[in-house]
C-alpha cells in the first residue's frame, strides 16, 4: 500500500476549497459490490437488461427484482473508515462538496451533509407518470413492481440509468465545485462513466491538485498529483492519522 507523502498532507492542510468525487469502491469495504472488475455486478448481470430505461420498459418486474435484491443487500451495511473520513472533511473546509456516484446512502449514514448524488438514490422511488419522488426504505418491497399510491402508475427506482440525463441541479453543483476547488479527491471510481468521469479533468484544468485513492490505475492516474494505491478505508484511516500527527 502507498505511503502518505508529506507533500499531500501539507496540501490537505493548506487547501481551502475541497471537492471529493466517490464511486462504488468507497463502499466496497462496507460490503457493497462494485460494478466493474473481477467481482463486479456487471460480470454477472447485464447493464443493458437491468440499468437502462429500455430494460425497465420491457420488463419492470425483472428490473425491480434486481433492485429489491440490492436494497436487501445494502440495508444492513454500515459506513466504513473512508465514508467517515470524508464526512469529517466537510467540517474542515469553508468550501466543500462531496459528489457521489453511489446510490447506497452510506455517505449520509456516515454524517455527510454537503453532498450531491449524481446517479440518484436506491432508497427513493419515482412515479413514472407524475414524476414525484418519495423515500421508501421497506425491504423487501411488499409489491413488485411497486405502484404509485396516488395515481396507480408504475414506480421506478430513483436512479440514473445509461442514456438518461443526470439531475440538472446536482450536475451543475458538481461542475461548479470541480471548477472552483484547489484540491480534488477521487476515491474508488473506475472513472469510465460520463459525465462524472470528466469532473477530475475539469478540476485539474482549472488549477486544482488531484488526489486519487484506488487499488488500481484508472484514466485519472495520469493527471493525478498523488495516486494512493490501496483500499479507500485503509488509506483514509492513515490519512486521518497523518493529519492528526502533523497537527500535534
Ligand atoms: C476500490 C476498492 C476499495 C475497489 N477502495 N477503491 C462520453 C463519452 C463516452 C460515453 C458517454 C459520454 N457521455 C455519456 C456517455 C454514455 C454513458 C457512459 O458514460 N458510458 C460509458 C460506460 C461508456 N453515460 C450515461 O449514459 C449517463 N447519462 C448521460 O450522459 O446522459 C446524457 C443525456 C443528456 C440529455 C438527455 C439524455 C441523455 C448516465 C450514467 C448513469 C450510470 N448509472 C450507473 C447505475 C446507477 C444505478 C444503479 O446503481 O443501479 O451508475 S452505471 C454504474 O457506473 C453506476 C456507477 O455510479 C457508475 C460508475 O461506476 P463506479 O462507481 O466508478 O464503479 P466501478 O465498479 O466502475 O469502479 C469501482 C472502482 O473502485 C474501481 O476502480 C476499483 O479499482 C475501485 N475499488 N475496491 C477504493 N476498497
Amino acid at each position: 500500500m502507498s505511503n502518505i507523502p508529506k507533500s499531500l498532507i501539507e496540501a490537505i492542510r493548506q487547501a481551502e476549497r475541497v471537492t471529493v468525487l466517490t464511486g462504488a469502491g468507497v463502499s466496497a469495504e462496507s460490503g457493497v459490490p462494485t460494478f466493474r472488475g473481477k467481482e463486479g455486478l456487471w460480470k454477472k448481470y447485464s447493464p443493458q437488461e437491468l440499468a437502462t430505461p429500455q430494460a425497465f420498459a420491457q420488463d419492470p418486474r425483472l428490473v425491480w427484482e434486481w433492485y429489491d435484491w440490492r436494497r436487501g443487500l445494502i440495508a444492513p451495511l454500515k459506513p466504513n473508515a473512508a465514508h467517515k473520513f470524508i464526512a469529517t472533511l466537510e467540517e474542515r473546509y469553508p468550501h466543500f462538496l462531496l459528489i457521489t456516484q453511489n446510490i447506497d446512502g452510506l455517505h449520509q449514514k456516515a454524517g455527510s451533509k454537503k453532498l450531491v448524488e449524481l446517479h440518484g438514490n436506491i432508497w427513493k422511488v419515482r412515479c413514472t407518470k407524475e414524476g414525484t419522488v418519495e423515500e421508501d426504505k421497506r425491504v423487501p418491497l411488499p409489491q413488485i413492481p411497486p405502484l404509485c399510491s396516488r395515481c396507480g402508475a408504475l414506480l421506478r427506482p430513483h436512479v440514473v440509468w445509461f442514456g438518461e440525463p443526470l439531475p440538472t441541479d446536482a450536475l451543475h453543483q458538481a461542475m461548479e465545485a470541480a471548477e472552483n476547488c484547489d484540491l480534488f479527491l477521487v476515491v474508488g471510481t473506475s472513472a469510465v462513466v460520463y459525465p462524472a468521469a470528466s469532473l477530475p479533468q475539469i478540476a485539474q484544468s482549472h488549477g486544482a491538485q488531484v488526489v486519487e485513492i484506488n487499488p488500481e490505475e484508472t484514466p485519472i492516474t495520469p493527471i493525478a498529483h498523488w495516486s494512493l494505491r490501496g483500499k479507500a478505508g485503509e488509506i483514509c484511516q492513515r490519512l486521518a492519522q497523518a493529519l492528526q500527527d502533523t497537527h500535534s
